[in-house]
């Protein structure tokens, strides 16, 4: 150790030298196929042409020059110091460099580590390395601990290349099983013979190196930093090929991270969204963006309290405080493809039924059924779709789950069956924790709880107790089989009183109003780990339950981040058996894995512009991470909105794929139809467009729900090779085709988008009113179609409008609107025909009767796929039933006809009353068709 330390007394050059002369010696090197992990890829001797200079002046009053080992670039170190801050000494006798630096980087939030590792700091070795059915395992070892307490000095290391682009690695301790995340992945039995990646292995230290085969790019090194491995402590870094990574959620900022010294931390958190904050879920999972448009992904499947530091070598270190590392990588090579791959370990999405995509309303504070059904009617009479109307608080009795007050919502059950006759949905609150205050026999959902052993217990084996709604409160273990049937019951019991039709389930991080429980946590190593995350409070236990607390799979300390997700599975399983239809549910907190089970809003967001921006990347992150069901409150939940806002907010919140405007208890009233008639006109056209967008929306899903697509989706999904659309996060695509362009900022009646190359036409020219239904919207001025070369384009964006524009080559359905889906469903469709200039489109719809179970399985559904070509278009019936086979298609309009045709037929029979319209180059064809039948329409 000491003589590494010793200054170096040669010029810097030189110095480096004997550098990666020392890392060679000891980076004696293994390889499946046998050769060496060439000597730039340890990251300790990646020591670039320019030298670095250690200032001269350190904070301590320190001039003396940095040991030699100690000149790697400040980009490059890796902090040593990671528990808490320490002083030249500590850092030295931690076998550490010290060199203060001057300042933080501008805008970063944490600034190079002034105490970090030398390359010669400890690491593993490996040995034993052996090939095995499914890949590699080998024998980590280290022989001096770290400065964290219990280190596992002896580890094993198994690798399993599993598909051809996914790669799997797990580090554990062999003699003792440590908590491992209860998430079922694919189980795979024998290796992939051909992969997109070649996995390399260096001996000492020891490393992992993930090349992408083709172009030789290295996408994962761990060797840049020494791998930890203590009891609370565990810590692994790699490299990153470039500095556009995206994924960890939940946090507020843009879509791309910042790898300017960032620290991301996933503790699951009920705290009002605020950037670098740890939020209500958590996601271990990045996606990053290489040169040339090629994507990977990186999953660490942990769910203990943990941070994640970025920094701009650019480098990544994931920082746990328990369980296992446990490591995919995904090769894509499309971003599309790592999502996929991502979500085919953790899970597709759910399907979520039709009327789930409707329009939600909700407020805190719609205090009686007489109110409720008020804003009901406000919304008939305005006419406003409203597909599910949503109770707060409010409903229960004395603030407990599963009760009602029978002051104002005396008649709740009545109200909710009026709902149903009126076409429409029905959803209340929930919150997981359970009053625990009464006396014995009061309270049902307490008494079977403690009957069948279903709380989170203390040290005292007793149920904890903390404070919620309700007042004192216990917490249901959702990771005990016991608590998943008590729930049932009480989701079955209270729906046979009151039919609801779905969940909203809060609170679930969980939150908790006094820190750990009413009588405080106890004083132990898991209270107190000695590594602490980034947390807001400073504590685990800040506004939840203690982390040493017990539950039936492990200790809360391992599974708090599951909260959410153990309760929306029991949720969705709940409903299942109650309502015997798909289920529908909503949760603030989540888990990687989550869409599976449900959907997610992203929690008390003010009412202010900014937040209305970021809710673009929020949405866009979710649909990355398999959440595709995700929406933000429409006109924001805490503070007062504005009438501007709040239209720019309906108008995005039409597009977002869960579409719900919800507020505040003291916040002013904004229902749709409390705004000037200007405003609301403005509105009912994001609304109509909305609604008419419905049938491609509910394809969208069966995609994302069969082939683990994503819904809302960036721009650089569908145009990775345009590096300009990597960092767009201010406009969304809906699939493929759908390009959505918000104004997000107060007093704009223009906006600039960013249009990828090719054409797009403003789709506010299709007369999506004369379909039916509502009043027809006035149609927008036209415009001509864009015709980019990749550019950013401004657009006129008045009050009224929001940009939406189509992609040239593709087809979407739609539907006349109504002011339910049950409603709309029965409306005449149409197609819109997007051509390229060579006269090319294609589209799909799915369709089934929106609610049902198994009907993939059953195959009661119908699947229709739509072809332009060479003047004609028509249908090819993948699949039909009748749910779906008696859908009307009343008009198609082609967008990208060069010329006036001087006929039209439809199945051979000519159509005399087209229209075409020169200025636009749109054909406009009514038609009198059944999906379900194939068709074909042509014109010369
Ligand atoms: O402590 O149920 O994010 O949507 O209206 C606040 C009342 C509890 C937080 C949710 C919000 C909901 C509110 N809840």
């Amino acid at each position: 150790m000491d003589e590494r330390r010793l200054p170096c007394s040669r010029p810097l050059g030189l110095c480096v030298l004997v550098c990666l002369a020392t890392t060679a010696l000891l980076g004696h090197v293994l390889l499946h196929d046998f050769t060496m992990v060439p000597r730039e890829l340890h990251g300790f001797s990646q020591v670039p042409k320019e030298i670095y200079r250690a200032p001269q002046q350190g904070a301590s009053g320190s001039a003396r020059a940095a040991p030699a080992q100690c000149d790697m670039p400040p980009d490059s170190r890796f902090d040593c110091a990671p528990d808490k801050a320490i002083t030249q000494e500590q850092c030295e006798a931690r076998g550490c460099c010290y060199v203060p630096a001057r300042r933080q980087p501008p805008g970063s939030q944490m600034g190079q580590p002034w105490c970090f590792f030398p390359p010669s700091y400890p690491s593993y070795k490996l040995g034993n390395l052996t090939t095995t059915e499914t890949g590699y395992t080998a024998t980590l070892t280290r022989a001096a601990p770290t400065f964290f307490p219990k280190d596992i000095l002896t580890l094993r290391l198994d690798v399993l290349v599993e598909t051809e682009s996914r790669l799997h690695f797990t580090i554990k301790d062999p003699a003792n099983r440590r908590y491992e995340v209860p998430l079922e992945t694919p189980r795979v039995r024998s290796r992939a013979t051909s992969t997109l990646y070649s996995v390399e292995f260096s001996e000492e230290p020891f490393g992992v190196v993930v090349r992408r085969k083709l172009n030789g790019r290295v996408l994962l090194n761990t060797t840049v930093a020494p791998l930890f491995f203590a009891d609370q402590f565990l810590q692994l870094s790699t490299s990153l090929p470039s500095r556009y990574v995206t994924g960890l959620a939940e946090h507020l900022g843009p879509l791309m991270l910042n790898t300017n010294w960032t620290k991301i931390t996933l503790w699951n958190r009920d705290i009002a969204p605020t950037p670098s904050v740890n939020l209500y879920g958590s996601h271990p999972f990045y996606m990053v963006l290489e040169d040339g448009g090629s994507a990977h992904g990186v999953f660490l499947l942990n769910s203990n309290a943990m941070d994640v530091v970025l920094q701009p070598s650019p480098a990544l270190s994931w920082r746990s405080t328990g369980g296992i590392l446990d490591v995919y990588v995904f090769l894509g090579p499309e971003p599309k493809s790592v999502v996929q791959q991502y979500l085919e370990v953790v899970g597709y999405p759910f399907m979520p039924p039709y009327w789930g995509l409707g329009f939600h309303l909700c407020r805190w504070g719609y205090s009686s059924t007489a109110i409720t059904r008020q804003v009901v009617e406000n919304m008939t009479r305005a006419h406003f779709p409203l597909d599910v109307q949503w109770n707060d608080l409010d409903y229960m009795d004395a603030r407990r789950d599963f009760t009602f007050n029978k002051d104002g919502f005396g008649d709740f059950p009545a109200m909710v069956q009026e709902l149903h006759q009126g076409g429409r949905r029905y959803m209340m609150i929930v919150d997981p924790a359970i009053s625990s205050s009464g006396p014995p026999g009061s309270y049902r959902p307490y008494d079977e709880g403690l009957r069948r052993g279903v709380f989170i217990t203390n040290e005292t084996g007793q149920p904890l107790i903390g404070k919620v709604w309700p007042g004192s409160t216990a917490f249901p273990d959702f990771t005990n089989p016991e608590a998943l049937d008590w729930w049932q019951d009480m989701v079955a019991e209270f729906h046979a009183q009151v039919p609801f039709d779905g969940m909203w389930i809060d609170m679930n991080e969980p939150s908790n109003f006094v820190k750990g429980s009413v009588d405080g946590c106890p004083d132990s190593d898991l209270e107190n780990p000695p590594y602490v995350p980034g947390v807001v409070g400073g504590t685990l236990r800040a506004a939840t339950i203690c982390a040493s607390s017990q539950q039936f799979l492990s200790t809360h300390y391992n599974l708090h981040n599951l909260y959410g997700l153990t309760e929306a599975i029991a949720s969705h399983r709940a409903l299942v058996k109650a309502r015997g239809v798909r289920p529908f549910v909503i949760s603030r907190s989540t888990f990687a894995g989550h869409g599976r089970y449900a959907g997610h809003w992203t929690g008390d967001v003010w009412s202010s512009w900014e937040q209305l921006s970021y809710s673009v990347p929020e949405i866009l992150l979710f649909n990355l991470l398999g959440v595709p069901l995700v929406g933000a409150d429409i006109c924001g939940f805490l503070g007062n909105t504005s009438e501007e806002l709040c239209v720019r907010w309906t108008q995005l919140g039409a597009f977002y794929p869960f579409m719900r405007n919800h507020n505040g208890l003291d916040s002013l009233p904004q229902e749709p139809y409390r705004f000037s008639e200007t405003a609301q006109q403005a509105m009912r056209k994001a609304f109509a467009l909305r609604y008419v967008l419905l049938p491609h929306l509910y394809t969208l899903f069966h995609g994302a729900h069969t082939r683990g697509q994503t819904v809302a989706r960036p721009l650089f999904l569908e145009f990775p090779e345009d590096p300009r659309t990597w960092t767009v996060d201010r406009q969304l695509l809906w699939g493929e085709a759908l390009l959505i362009t918000p104004v997000l900022e107060a007093g704009k009646v223009e906006v600039t988008g960013y249009f990828p190359l090719g054409t797009w036409y403003d789709l506010q020219t299709v007369p999506v009113g004369a379909l039916g239904g509502l009043p027809s919207p006035a149609p927008a001025p036209l415009t001509p179609a864009i015709h980019s070369e990749g550019q950013w384009v401004t657009l006129p964006a008045p009050l009224d409008t929001i940009n939406l524009h189509l992609r040239a080559g593709h087809i979407i359905p739609l539907q006349g609107p109504g002011l339910t889906t049950t409603e709309s469903r029965k409306q005449p469709t149409a197609l819109v025909v997007a051509l390229t200039s060579s006269r090319e489109a294609q589209g799909e719809l799915f369709w089934d009767d929106g609610e049902s179970l198994g009907v993939l399985e059953r195959e009661a559904y119908t699947h229709i796929i739509f072809l332009a070509r060479n003047n004609t278009i028509m249908n090819e019936l993948l699949h039909v039933t009748s749910e779906g086979a008696s859908l009307q298609l009343e008009r198609v309009t082609v967008l990208g006809v060069a010329a006036a045709p001087q006929q039209v037929l439809s199945n051979g029979v000519p159509v005399s009353n087209f229209t075409y319209n020169p200025d636009t180059k749109t054909l406009d064809i009514p038609v009198s068709l059944t999906m379900g039948e194939q068709f074909l329409i042509s014109w010369s």
